[in-house]
C-alpha cells in the first residue's frame, strides 16, 4: 500500500466519520498501518520495536503548530524580502523531478481541496485565475547544491484554502502530485502571504517541466518542498504515517529557508 492509497483510505475515513470519532479512526488507521507494513506480525516478535517504528513516522508533530487557522490566513506573517527583476536567472532553475514528467491537460485539470473543511472544492484553472494574480521574484534553493532566482506568478495559497473554509483546527496540509510525489506543509507556512500556487514562470505560462498547469512556489521553504503538477490539496489535524517524497526517505519535514 502506497502513499496514494493510503491517503484515500484515510480521506474515506475523514468524510464518513464525524470528529468526535477521530480517536477511534487514529487507533483504526494504526492499525491498518501496522497490517499494511506488516509491523503487527513483526511487532508480536520485536516487542516495542515494531511500534516504535510507527510512532517515529507518525507521532512527534516537531512544532507548537496550533495557531488557529483564521488567525493564520488573517495576520500578516513576515514578508520575505524579494529581489529585482534584474536579478532574475532565467537559465539556472534546473528541472528536477523525481520520476516520469506527467502531462496534465489544462482543459480538463481539476484541483481538488478537502479533507478537514466545510467546503469541498474542485476548481478548473479558469476558476483559479480569477482569483488575484500575485507575482514574486524569490530564490528557488534545492538541497542538491544548486539555486536560482525565478519570477513565479500565481494565486496565494491562502486564497485557495479559505474557498474550502477549512475547520479551525486543522494544522497540516498535504499535497499531491501527478507524478506520485507529495508532500506535506504546516498551515503557517501554506498560508504565507509569499506562499503561492504558480501556473507562471519568469513571465511565460509555467512550462510542463516545470510543474504545469500548477505548482507550488515559496520563499521559505527548500526546493522539494515545493510540489509541481499538484492535482489535489487536503486539509488535516495531524501528519500522516506518510509526510513526503523526500520526507519518508529522510529529509528534514519543516525545511524552512
Ligand atoms: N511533483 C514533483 N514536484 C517536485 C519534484 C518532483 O520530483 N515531483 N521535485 C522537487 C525538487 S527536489 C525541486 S528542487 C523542485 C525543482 O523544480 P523545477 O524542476 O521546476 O526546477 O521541484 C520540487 N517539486
Ligand atoms: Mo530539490
Amino acid at each position: 500500500m502506497g502513499f496514494q492509497d493510503w491517503w484515500h483510505t484515510y480521506d474515506k475515513i475523514n468524510l464518513l466519520v464525524n470528529r468526535k470519532y477521530m480517536n477511534y479512526n487514529q487507533r483504526l488507521l494504526r492499525r491498518q498501518f501496522l497490517q499494511v507494513s506488516g509491523l503487527s506480525s513483526i511487532g508480536l516478535l520485536l516487542g516495542g520495536c515494531g511500534l516504535s517504528l510507527f510512532e517515529d513516522k507518525v507521532g512527534k508533530t516537531f512544532e507548537p503548530l496550533n495557531q488557529r487557522v483564521e488567525t493564520l490566513i488573517f495576520n500578516p506573517q513576515k514578508l520575505i524580502p524579494e529581489f529585482p527583476a534584474s536579478a532574475i536567472q532565467p537559465e539556472a532553475l534546473l528541472i528536477n523531478t523525481f520520476g516520469d514528467t506527467p502531462e496534465l491537460d489544462p482543459v480538463t485539470f481539476r484541483l481538488k481541496i478537502n479533507g478537514e473543511v466545510n467546503n469541498p472544492v474542485s476548481l478548473s484553472m479558469i476558476d483559479i485565475q480569477q482569483l488575484p494574480l500575485t507575482s514574486m521574484i524569490i530564490r528557488h534553493v534545492c538541497v542538491e547544491g544548486w539555486a536560482a532566482i525565478v519570477q513565479w506568478g500565481g494565486v496565494r495559497l491562502r486564497d485557495l484554502v479559505a474557498l474550502a473554509q477549512p475547520k479551525s483546527n486543522v494544522r497540516y496540509i498535504y499535497f499531491e502530485s501527478a507524478d506520485g510525489y507529495y508532500e506535506s506543509w504546516d498551515m503557517a507556512s501554506a498560508l504565507h502571504p509569499q506562499t503561492l500556487m504558480a501556473y507562471q514562470k519568469n513571465g511565460q505560462p509555467l512550462s510542463i517541466d516545470n510543474g504545469a498547469p500548477l505548482r507550488l512556489a515559496s520563499p521559505i521553504k527548500l526546493g522539494y518542498k515545493q510540489s509541481k503538477w499538484v492535482t489535489r490539496m487536503m486539509l488535516v489535524k495531524e501528519l500522516l504515517p506518510y509526510r513526503g517524497y523526500w520526507e519518508d526517505q529522510g529529509y528534514e519535514w519543516f525545511a524552512g529557508l
